[in-house]
């Protein structure tokens, strides 16, 4: 399993807003994530809390095309965005990995990525960060997520993406709520036949069940949503804390090797 390390150059993420906003600092900051063993560094512009306010197209490259240009040498760069002009101009500045919350919602999105022959993670939403609690209503919420996502899945086909360059996401915390959540991770074996990102990380439905308020804090309940997705067969886990995550895996995959 790869493990793809979060550099928020947000002011407003959920768990790192505001800790890397001058190019120096989130550059130094992902090189680190480099050298304590991240296989992937995601860079993002735009938070996707639950309530998050929206940012310009410029506003968004602005804040991660120079991270991307002086990171991209050291290792490979994703993306974390929606739009297809933020995506060019990243890809243009050496990202190889396009992370897309809304699952290629912006109609230029799928044929970019096919054009440029890189992957692209694929994650399951419902309606904008600062409305998605709302709608997080299912009759059966694996069954519903996972047929979305096959629907995004034949787009992107459609589009010219080969299946080799989909990844999967049921979008933890997404228009879910911390049930929803735990149902998703405990179905996560049956999906993994498919190249599958699971992104938990910090996450408030960890804080709910350990009774931890503030999301740096959750470093234990994210390993073991971590060592979870090793044994689900996941293809990448997305973390804050990667060294943690490394070691945490080292002991678990020796133990019990990879699926
Ligand atoms: N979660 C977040 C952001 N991007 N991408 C994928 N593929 N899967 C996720 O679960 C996911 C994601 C939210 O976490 P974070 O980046 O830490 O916070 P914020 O959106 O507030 O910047």
């Amino acid at each position: 399993m790869k493990i793809v390390g979060i550099l928020n150059v947000t002011p407003d993420s959920f768990s790192d807003g505001g800790r890397h906003d001058d190019v120096a600092a989130a550059v130094a900051f992902g090189r680190a994530l480099f050298a304590e063993g991240a296989h992937l560094v995601d860079v993002g512009g735009e938070s996707t809390r639950p309530g998050a306010a929206a940012v310009s197209v410029d506003e968004e490259c602005a804040r991660i095309v120079p991270v991307v240009r002086a990171l991209a040498p050291h290792g490979p760069v994703s993306v974390d965005t929606r739009r297809a002009a933020v995506a060019r101009a990243a890809l243009d500045a050496g990202a190889t990995l396009i992370n897309d919350v809304s699952g290629g919602a912006d109609p230029d999105m799928l044929p970019l990525v096919a054009r440029a022959g890189c992957a692209i993670v694929l994650m399951h939403m419902r309606g904008e960060p600062d409305t998605m609690q709302r709608l997080a209503v299912y009759d059966d919420v694996c069954a519903e997520v996972w047929a979305a996502l096959d629907e995004r899945a034949v787009a992107a086909r459609a589009a010219g993406i080969p299946e080799g360059n989909i990844v999967l996401d049921p979008g933890i915390g997404f228009a879910k709520t911390a049930a929803h959540n735990l149902a998703l991770l405990r179905d996560l074996p049956r999906r993994t036949s498919r190249s599958v990102l699971v992104g938990a990380s910090r996450k408030a439905f960890i804080g709910a069940l350990t009774g931890q308020a503030r999301a740096a804090e959750r470093l234990e309940g994210s390993l073991a949503v971590a060592l979870h997705a090793q044994d689900a067969g996941a293809a990448y886990v997305r973390v804050h804390d990667v060294a943690a995550t490394v070691r945490a895996l080292a002991v678990w995959t020796a133990i019990r090797p990879a699926p």
